[in-house]
C-alpha cells in the first residue's frame, strides 16, 4: 500500500512540476475561443436567408416580391416573399405542403424551361399579400388535375392556408 501511495505521489508531483496554472488558462481560453468559432465554419443552410435579401441576379432576373418574376408562371396564391419569408421558404410559424400543383416555367436569363412546385405555407391565417393568379397552362375546376385552386394544406398538418413559395425541381427536358 505504501509503495502505491508513494507512486502515486510521485506522479502527481511530476504533474504539478511539469504544468503551470497559467498554462493551464490559456489553454482552456484559447479552447473557449475555438469552439466559439466553430459555427461560424459549420455549413449550415443559410439560403433562406440569402434569397430574401439578395437582389436581382444575371442568372436570376426579375423581382421575387412580383407577380411578374419568372418563376411564378403558373402560381395561384399569396407569395411567402411578401409574408416573412422568400420565394423559396415557408414564413417562420409555418410549414410547407408536401403535396403540390407543378408548373414549367421558362427563365429569361438562358431561356431554359424549369420545373417549379408550388407549396403552400401552412399553420397560420392567410397572409392575404401579393395575390398572384397567374396560372399558365391551368384549366377549369372541372378538369381538378389541371386546375390549381386548390388549398394544398389539406393534405398537410394544419389546413390553414399562409402563402405559397416556389421551388425549383429541375430543368425540364
Ligand atoms: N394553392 C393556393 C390556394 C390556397 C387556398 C385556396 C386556393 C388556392
Amino acid at each position: 500500500m505504501k509503495l502505491l501511495d508513494l507512486l502515486f505521489e510521485r506522479s502527481t508531483r511530476r504533474v504539478a512540476d511539469t504544468t503551470s496554472r497559467r498554462k493551464l488558462l490559456s489553454r482552456m481560453g484559447s479552447l473557449m475561443v475555438a469552439g466559439a468559432a466553430l459555427p461560424l465554419l459549420l455549413p449550415l443552410d443559410r439560403t433562406s436567408k440569402a434569397l430574401a435579401a439578395e437582389p436581382a441576379q444575371a442568372g436570376d432576373p426579375g423581382d421575387p416580391n412580383s407577380c411578374d418574376y419568372w418563376r411564378y408562371c403558373s402560381i395561384d396564391g399569396f407569395l411567402c416573399s411578401c409574408c416573412g419569408g422568400s420565394a423559396t421558404s415557408c414564413p417562420p410559424g409555418t410549414e410547407a405542403s408536401q403535396v403540390s400543383w407543378i408548373g414549367t416555367c421558362r427563365n429569361p436569363a438562358d431561356g431554359k424551361d424549369y420545373i417549379i412546385s408550388y407549396n403552400d405555407c401552412c399553420g397560420k391565417q392567410s397572409c392575404a399579400q401579393c395575390a398572384c393568379t397567374r396560372n399558365d397552362s391551368e384549366e377549369p375546376a372541372y378538369r381538378p388535375f389541371n386546375n390549381n385552386d386548390v388549398n394544398w394544406c389539406l393534405a398537410a398538418k394544419s389546413h390553414i392556408y399562409h402563402c405559397t413559395v416556389s421551388v425549383i425541381r429541375g430543368v425540364a427536358i
